[in-house]
């Protein structure tokens, strides 16, 4: 006898934010998933999956995710109890902060974690717990760049405008292939099938990449680009709007534009043909392409991973908006938009039309070793290994890692994996004993993905629609297994003296009456002047606990809210909860001035901080000229980052981790298809596997990251079969974007060579 039950929830392994319906079993021995697909009744995703999708099952059964925490004894990791973990936790990070104080404690929280409603939620009090500033995080070798371009523009580090992609006419895409990513910082399910819509209505892709990626294929257009060009060309699409005078303001911006003569200016010596042989486009191409961007009825510029993790990444994704600007398309349906997300944020809160602006260096802060200031309240993680082996006194002696990879996933690994020992105490809270929490002396592992709640706290301010959706638990814990926000409140708590026995649902309590009090004193909260007993016993009054009843509140007291009982229908877990397709608030809708915070409440086109780094863009376009053989990454739909290669179904089939190489370039350096190659950087080399392919520019190879499994200590065994290479052996920690902090993770100087008798 078995009875069936349905389940409707997001995906939280991309930035797609799919629905599926995942079928579960019930017999006298448990549940079990028997099916996982496409919901096609969801409000944004309508049925669109990708392989990813079905393997939370396989992920969930998978026998190498960890249960059960494990601490190291003599070297090798056991399996504890909880409790023994926690007193582990407690004594030696307890010690390291009484004796050597809070900033001798790192911490590291990696890319799930924005897609895990417990870390959404509860980071930011495992980081208040710590009270140390020496945060690192994958944003730093992700879209930081972004985010401070658009701080200096818009007013805060998520003023980020994303692509209209159902509406427009013209889609300019540098450094992203969706084809494989599923988007990002553009959070639209069916990302290829939109594109697609697209051309089918007589619109136009232009992919600007390197590679003749599977976007680029798809594209009417592919613009093969040297890495690390990005700006130049932009720039110089900048300066063709302006001299032959396409810029087309309408009233309503032209009105809030501030730094046009800046522009102007700043652009004046990086017309097409003199960046032309730095980018490798011609300068014929680059002006047609501004003049029709400008005649479409609605054309918008988006880029990404390409274009942010390089040495001008804050420059280029500055450039991108300005181009947006500049043609009219910025705030307007079919062009770049603004989110208007349902939990609210900053873009919501506050004044209206202004506000405190964006600066990095906030608190004074600066990393021992090399001096890099804070940026949206962390610093570079490429500085992470010399603040453990460097900094003297000052060092880090202690880390917390939160769902991160960092030794597969930051510059100059082998360095990072080295300093990892040197550390007096590690704590990471992942699922798996990998390259990264080998080195941990206590790994707590969260439930799986399906024994969770789950809501897009991190990505629906940055969806193209603005949706809500929330996800019961399929499966239930296990025996003992506290939830995650459990874990990171509890270390948060053991951080704070607390000890091993603190009680993380008390704290929880006491965060959601504080959130609470701060609510009804709020003059911007629709619950302003209300009682707080009555708010926090309405949201008693369900018994949640943890994030379902945080998630309720910020649902309730967000622009969409229904205020506890003031804006009846309003949004509201109970509302979500009866609507698990999810609730759709409807496209993208005009938001300036309304959306601006910064000082001026104008839109900042040319901020100094910005304009400041024009020389060293234009001193880059000998140097990036001249250059012989760089290294760009690349992305496969079938991976995930560093962590999903222990699933079988996902890296079955042909080897993905190779050697990207030109023909032309096979031949000058004498390797050949299926032979093994050294590729050497200034800091590393490692021996991969060539793949001969007229899909790249000449003078570029690419290698995909996240690789190089199978390494002693680790416990993935699937993965070990297919290890492949670490692409991030080869990446330079002393290359970094300086506006941002981030990591040049595109555009490596480096040299092939082949192996003998390969
Ligand atoms: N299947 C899958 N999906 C993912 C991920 C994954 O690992 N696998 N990771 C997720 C994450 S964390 C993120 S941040 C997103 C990233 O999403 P995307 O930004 O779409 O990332 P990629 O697919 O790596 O595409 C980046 C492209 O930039 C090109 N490129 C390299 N250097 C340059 C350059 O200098 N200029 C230009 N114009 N192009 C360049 C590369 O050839 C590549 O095709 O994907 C997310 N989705
Ligand atoms: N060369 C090169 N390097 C890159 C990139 C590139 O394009 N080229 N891309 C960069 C980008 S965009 C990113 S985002 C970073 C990613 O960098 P990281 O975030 O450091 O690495 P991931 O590979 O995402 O590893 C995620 C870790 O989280 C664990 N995990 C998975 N789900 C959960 C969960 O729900 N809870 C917890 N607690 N743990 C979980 C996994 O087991 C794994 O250990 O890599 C960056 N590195
Ligand atoms: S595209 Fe992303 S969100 Fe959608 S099923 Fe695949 S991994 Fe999940
Ligand atoms: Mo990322």
């Amino acid at each position: 006898m078995s009875d069936i039950q349905t389940f409707f929830r997001t995906c939280p392994l991309c930035e797609a934010t799919c629905g599926l319906e995942v079928t579960v079993s019930i017999t006298a021995k448990g549940r079990e998933v028997t099916r996982i697909r496409g919901d096609r009744d969801d409000v944004f995703s309508h049925g669109f999956i990708c392989p990813k999708g079905s393997t939370l099952k396989q992920l969930h059964d998978d026998p190498d995710r960890l249960r059960k925490p494990l601490v190291k004894r003599n070297g090798v990791h056991v399996e504890v109890e909880w409790a023994e973990a926690w007193d582990e936790v407690a004594g030696r990070l307890g010690e390291i902060i009484e004796q050597h104080g809070r900033e001798s404690v790192a911490t590291y929280l990696g890319n799930p974690g924005a897609h895990s409603l417990s870390a959404m939620l509860y980071n930011r009090s495992l980081l208040q717990g710590l009270g140390t500033r020496r945060r690192f995080s994958a944003s730093t070798v992700d879209q930081m760049p972004k985010q401070v371009a658009a701080g200096y523009m818009f007013g805060t580090g998520v003023s980020v405008a994303v692509p209209d992609l159902d509406r427009t006419d013209f889609v300019l895409m540098l450094g992203a292939n969706p084809y494989a990513s599923n988007g990002s910082l553009c959070t639209a399910p069916d990302f290829p099938g939109r594109l697609e819509a697209m051309r089918a209505r007589g619109g136009r892709l232009v992919v600007v990449d390197p590679r003749r990626s599977r976007t680029a294929e798809e594209a009417d257009t592919w613009l093969p680009i040297r890495p690390g060009s990005d700006a130049l060309f932009l720039m110089a699409i900048v300066h063709t709007l302006i001299t032959e005078d396409l810029v087309n303001l309408d009233e309503r911006i032209a009105g809030l534009v501030a730094g046009l003569d800046e522009i102007r200016a700043a652009s004046a010596n990086f017309a097409p043909e003199v960046v032309a042989s730095a980018t490798g486009i011609d300068a014929s191409t680059t002006r047609a392409l501004a003049r029709d961007l400008v005649a479409a009825p609605t054309s918008v510029v988006y880029g990404r991973i390409g274009t942010t993790t390089t040495e001008f990444g804050t420059t280029a994704s500055w450039l991108v908006d300005v181009v947006n600007v500049l043609t009219g398309n910025l705030d307007r349906p079919g062009g770049a938009m603004f989110t208007k997300p349902v939990l609210g944020g900053p873009t919501t809160r506050g004044k209206s039309g202004s506000g405190a602006g964006f600066r990095i260096g906030r608190g004074g802060g600066r990393t021992q070793v090399r001096g890099y200031p804070e940026v949206m309240g962390e610093y570079p993680v490429a500085a992470l290994a010399e603040e453990i082996t460097e900094a003297g006194e000052q060092r880090v002696r202690a880390l917390v890692t939160v769902a991160g990879n960092p030794v597969l996933s930051t510059p100059h690994s082998d360095q990072l994996a080295k300093a990892f020992e040197q550390l007096d105490f590690m704590v990471s809270v992942d699922m798996y004993l990998n390259e990264t929490t080998r080195h941990a002396d206590v790994v707590l592992p969260p439930p799986s993905q399906l024994q969770r709640e789950h809501y897009d706290v991190a990505l629906y301010p940055f969806a193209i629609r603005n949706v809500a959706n929330f996800s019961e638990r399929v499966l239930p814990l296990d025996d003992g297994q506290p939830d995650e926000w459990e874990v990171l409140l509890k270390l948060a708590l053991i951080a704070q003296g607390f000890g091993p026995d603190a009680d993380p649902i008390a704290a929880d309590d006491a965060t959601i009456d504080s959130l609470v009090r701060h609510g009804v004193s709020d003059s911007g909260s629709p619950i302003h002047g209300r009682d707080p007993e009555e708010i926090i016993a309405a949201l008693d009054a369900s018994g949640r606990k943890g994030p379902a009843r945080t998630i309720d509140y910020m649902l309730q007291t967000g622009p969409y809210g229904a205020a506890f009982g003031s804006n009846p229908g309003g949004a509201s877990l109970d509302l979500l909860l009866a609507n698990p397709h999810g609730v759709d608030y409807g496209a993208l809708e005009p938001r300036l001035p309304d959306a601006l915070r910064t000082k001026s409440g104008r839109i900042e086109l040319a901020p100094p901080e910005l304009l400041a780094d024009v020389p060293r863009l234009r001193k880059a376009i000998d140097e990036l000229s001249n250059r012989d053989l760089v290294l760009v990454g690349r992305r496969h739909l079938r991976s995930n980052n560093s962590w999903m290669h222990n699933i079988e179904v996902l890296v079955k089939g042909k080897a993905r981790c190779t050697l990207h190489v030109h023909p032309e370039d096979a031949s000058r350096f004498g390797v050949s298809d299926g032979g093994v190659a050294r590729v050497t950087s200034r800091v590393g080399s490692v021996d991969a596997v060539v793949e001969v392919t007229e899909a790249i520019r000449p003078g570029v190879v690419s290698l995909p990251h996240g690789w190089g499994h199978g390494v002693p200590g680790t416990r993935l065994r699937v993965a070990a079969e297919r290890a492949g290479v670490n692409s991030n052996v080869l990446t330079d920690h002393e290359a970094i974007d300086p506006l941002s902090g981030t990591s040049v993770l595109n555009g490596i100087p480096v040299t092939v060579a082949p192996i003998a008798g390969s």
